[in-house]
């Protein structure tokens, strides 16, 4: 006995101090989401972005391919149990010392001061590491102290104790959590100046009576897809806000949101297309935005570099290689929709590039880097080619049967600055081709157009759909995945089952 307690007492970690630990991690990372929200002051947060910056761009690559949009989980789980591993060890740290000195009080002041260390490493919120301190010292005061008698397997009644607070704690953080303040959050509602007003209801005239589930010509918060190497976005403020133009300059120019802000205002319809989408997927949008060219800034700079391109990089350690003469068209937007750039967007600035892919439009936009000779993007450093022009798509978004018994079929069509001149449907496999109606041109000259066709049927039918583009080049029939250029081919669905 005398030698079993002596082996007991020794070995460092115990099965109990285990379970206690992970509960201890586990209400940890509970306890900061409760009062951090799902921001950047959670302490998964900064974790997930050291994963995304981490991950080899191979990995990236193999896992964007073989497991789709879903691997984004794969990232934020691993954050997860990092948060969780790390708030356990200081659990464990906490009792075993408790143990050795004999001393429980002791252990546990350790593990709560190690767990609030860790998390303001983390974090660099004091404060709110105490949400994840405090559950770590209270679950390792449990694994150290019995609550019962010890006559009634104190153990086991203790680990069930403290499993089912465990669970309580989570709940009550799952709903503080959802409460907690964010800040800067942009999207705010601002007067809508009267351009702006004038060219909102524009679209809405010019936007196709659709039936089915079609965004009209203006896509709406809710409705625009979003697209983020990282899980959780900056929280910038316009007054934290600043953009530098660098490299291979005459001069650093810094402007501050009231510099840009100051600047020629202009509205502009832009749509945006995500290389990375399905051929028939639904990460192609379009808003107006507001905001001020980027070519007067660059002007002031007066590039030098021999490759003739640029960096821009954000908050959120994103960057994308880019020619200066395309960025030249660019406009660098503060505004969506006649309200403040939300945060999924790129509040408080983001770039917008007229006719290329998606990941050319860098959101929380901070430094502008004139390069001397040509460098990879973060997509490119993942084997993406996705800077260039989108190509010409068609899509097939909804089909619906009509009150009279037709049916409609519809969608949007793209083709970047060349336009969209024309879209054909066939009812008929391919075989034959009807031309559909198409939403009159919004001004601007990188926008998306509706199409809608209407016809009888009872029967099923192999619907194809093909825009043309403004310089009259037919949308390529030839069927590519979207990685590394971006998807090809015709949409072609069963209509009618
Ligand atoms: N800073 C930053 N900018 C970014 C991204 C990002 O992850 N970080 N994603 C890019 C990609 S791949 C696309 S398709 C568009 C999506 O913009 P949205 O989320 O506003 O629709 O933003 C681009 N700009
Ligand atoms: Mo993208």
């Amino acid at each position: 006995m005398h030698v079993l307690q002596h082996l007991r007492d020794s070995a460092s970690v115990t099965p109990s101090d285990l379970l206690f630990a992970a509960l201890a991690g586990v209400t940890g990372v509970a306890g900061s989401y409760a009062v951090a929200g799902y921001t950047r002051r959670f302490v998964v947060a900064p974790i997930d972005a050291a994963v995304v910056r981490a991950t080899p761009g191979s990995i990236v690559a193999f896992v964007i391919q073989n497991v789709g949009e879903e691997g984004h989980f794969l990232h934020i789980a691993l954050s997860f149990a990092v948060a969780t591993g790390l708030l356990a060890g200081a659990a464990i740290v906490g009792l075993s010392v408790g143990r050795r000195f004999g001393r429980d009080a002791m252990g546990v002041g350790l593990a709560g001061v190690l767990a609030w260390g860790l998390t303001v490493l983390i974090t660099a919120e004091p404060l709110l590491a105490v949400g994840a301190a405090g559950p770590v010292a209270v679950f390792t005061a449990a694994g150290a102290a019995p609550l019962a008698p010890p006559e009634h397997d104190p153990s086991r009644r203790r680990a069930l104790l403290s499993s089912a607070s465990a669970l309580a704690v989570l709940g009550a953080s799952l709903g503080l959590g959802r409460l907690a303040p964010t800040d800067t959050t942009g999207g705010e509602a601002e007067a809508m100046d009267d351009e702006v007003a004038a060219l909102m209801d524009a679209a809405d005239a010019r936007s196709l009576d659709i039936s089915g589930d079609v965004p009209g010509l203006v896509s709406t918060f809710e409705e625009f897809y979003n697209v983020d190497i990282a899980e959780f976005d900056p929280e910038l403020s316009p007054g934290d806000w600043s953009l530098t133009i660098t490299g291979e300059v005459d001069e650093d120019l810094t402007v501050s949101f009231d510099d840009l802000t100051d600047r020629p205002v202009e509205r502009r319809f832009v749509t945006l297309r995500c290389v990375g989408e399905d051929l028939n997927g639904r990460k192609l949008d379009n808003a107006l935005w507001t905001g001020t060219p980027i070519k007067p800034l660059l002007e002031e700079v007066d590039p030098e570099g021999e490759c003739g391109c640029a960096m821009l990089r954000a908050e959120d350690d994103y960057f994308v290689q880019f020619p200066i003469e395309a960025l030249e068209d660019a406009f660098l937007a503060w505004g969506m929709n006649g309200r403040s750039l939300p945060r999924s967007h790129g509040h408080p600035v983001r770039v917008l590039v007229p006719g290329h892919w998606g990941e050319t439009n860098v959101k929380w936009l901070d430094e502008i880097e004139l390069l001397g000779e040509e460098m990879d993007g973060y997509w490119e450093q993942r084997g993406w080619h996705g800077t260039g022009p989108v190509n010409t798509v068609a899509k097939l978004w909804s089909e619906s049967r009509l009150d009279d018994g037709a049916v409609e079929v519809a969608g949007h069509a793209y083709a970047g600055t060349r336009g969209i001149e024309r879209v054909e449907v066939s009812t008929d496999g391919g075989e034959s081709w009807r031309d559909a109606d198409l939403s009159d041109p919004l001004p601007g000259d990188d926008v998306w157009r509706q199409w809608r066709h209407e016809f009888e049927t009872d029967g099923v039918h192999d619907v194809v759909v093909r825009a043309t583009d403004g310089e009259g080049t037919r949308q390529s029939q030839e069927r590519s995945e979207s990685f590394p250029s971006g998807a090809t081919g015709w949409v072609s669905e069963t209509v009618g089952e």
